[in-house]
């Protein structure tokens, strides 16, 4: 099993899209392990973004997930990382293919609904950055024998 760690951006909470985004995740089978809201601050931006601060949309991107609060998600399940940013699609969601999220929900490169932990050494270190350890929980998904074959999710 492996965790990744989702951002609902102000873009997705704004438009009233939450429930539907979540409810995606829920119906291809993700346990959903750790949610909750947050006001992101220009310190966590920051570092969540480190790889484009020097970009210069980075200040346009930063004032954008400040703009309302977030909702931070943790989804467990096998291979989560790959199976998440899969159905998160291309980054610019005029490219992004219909079927993804950001195909079906953005039309957009920077006002793009969601992020997705890109690797699992990525979503370790995100999941540390945006969860307390406490708040990421580990239970039962009691469907889990359909949701997978036998010595699937070993
Ligand atoms: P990703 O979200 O698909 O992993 P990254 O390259 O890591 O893409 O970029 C992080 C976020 O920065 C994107 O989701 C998007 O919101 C924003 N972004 C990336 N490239 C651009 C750009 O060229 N213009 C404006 N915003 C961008
Ligand atoms: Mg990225």
């Amino acid at each position: 099993m492996e965790t990744t760690l989702v951002l609902l951006k102000p873009s997705c909470v704004q438009r009233g899209l939450i429930g539907e985004i979540i409810n995606r995740f829920e119906r291809r089978g993700l346990q959903i392990t750790g949610m909750k809201m947050m006001q992101l601050d220009d310190e966590i931006l920051k570092k969540h973004y480190s790889h484009l601060v020097d970009k210069p949309f980075f200040p346009s991107l930063a004032a954008s997930m400040k703009t309302s609060p977030i909702v931070a998600m943790a989804l467990t399940g096998v291979e989560a990382v790959q199976v998440v940013r899969g159905m998160t699609g291309f980054t610019n969601g005029r490219r992004a293919d219909p079927g993804t999220i950001r195909g079906d929900y953005s039309v957009s490169n920077q006002q793009n609904i969601v992020h997705a932990s890109d690797s699992p050494e990525s979503a370790k270190t995100e999941l540390e950055r945006f969860f307390q350890p406490e708040e990421i929980y580990t239970y039962n998904h009691a469907l889990q024998g359909y949701l997978y074959g036998v010595g699937e999710a070993n």
